[in-house]
């Protein structure tokens, strides 16, 4: 048989042409796909809500690949590591509470499991402004990353969602967002996003947890960016908490639609 580019090219195009028009207005929309929005994604797929995941880069995972110090080794605690297994992410004991999953085997096997649930993840796309409407979040403005790094001046697409989860890490650009744009106040005790605090794993782990949870009307909150805008400290290459937080707001979200 003969290989045809033509047709390769009009395979491509329809293809993700279906995806992105199925993704234009679904139940939640995640925004970055580190193992908090990945975690988020796949319980939301798994209880069957129509879920979608745009990552900012070429490959998802965020800042699961380097362990620690670029070692490539995660630790995660007791109660996290049901949620490893249920992946298929092999751990090792090392100590009471302490385990061990090579960081490459999780970043992969996550994400292999979170699209098979049915979660669509749109890499290579950022996240530059959010939808509002009676003061409620309710869909992101999309951009290629391309044109953010190039700055060139291509209007973005928008997209419709029930709800929105920033999943986005330390930065928590979407609070920022809000906070900047929108003019509405976020449920921190300020109004304003708080702001992370120094590596304190112990506590920091617990109050990820805490601080996973809805920070605006329509938008929800996981992993670092739950801390960063709720205030909490910063916890370094343990990862227990960031897949409990997306399980957690995962379960919040399922409850409601
Ligand atoms: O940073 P990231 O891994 O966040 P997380 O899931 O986990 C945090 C841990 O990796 C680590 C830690 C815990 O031990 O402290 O830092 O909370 O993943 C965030 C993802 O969001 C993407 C970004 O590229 C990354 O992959 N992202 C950030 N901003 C945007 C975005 C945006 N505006 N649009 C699209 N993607």
């Amino acid at each position: 048989m003969k290989l045809d580019e033509i047709k390769i090219s009009k395979a491509i195009i329809e293809a993700y042409k279906d995806k992105l028009i199925r993704a234009l207005d679904v139940d939640v929309a995640i925004v970055g796909a580190g193992p908090a929005g990945m975690a988020c994604a796949y319980y939301l797929a798994k209880a069957k809500r129509r879920v979608v995941i745009f990552e900012r880069k070429l490959s998802v995972g965020g800042g699961m690949w380097g362990g620690g110090i670029m070692f490539n080794e995660i630790v995660v605690q007791e109660e996290a590591k049901e949620i490893l297994e249920e992946f298929g992410v092999r751990t090792r004991r090392y100590d009471n509470d302490y385990y061990l999953s090579d960081s490459i085997e999780a970043v992969s096997t996550i994400c292999s499991k979170t699209v098979k649930a049915g979660a669509q993840v749109f890499n290579l796309m950022s996240v530059e402004d959010i939808m509002i409407r009676r003061k409620s979040v309710c869909g992101l403005v999309l951009n290629w990353t391309a044109v953010e790094m190039a700055k060139l001046h291509v209007d973005p697409i928008t997209m419709r969602a029930k709800y929105v989860v920033d999943a986005t890490g330390h930065a928590a650009e979407v609070a920022r967002i809000v906070e900047r744009k929108s003019g509405i106040s976020l449920r921190t005790k300020t109004g304003k996003i708080i702001g992370e605090g120094s590596m304190w794993a112990d506590v920091a782990e617990n109050m990820t947890l805490k601080n996973s949870k809805e920070a605006a009307r329509g938008l929800y909150a996981c992993g670092m960016a739950a801390n960063a805008i709720f205030g909490g400290p910063r916890m370094g290459p343990i990862f227990g908490g960031m897949l409990l937080s997306g399980r957690k707001v995962a379960e919040d979200l399922t409850r409601l639609l």
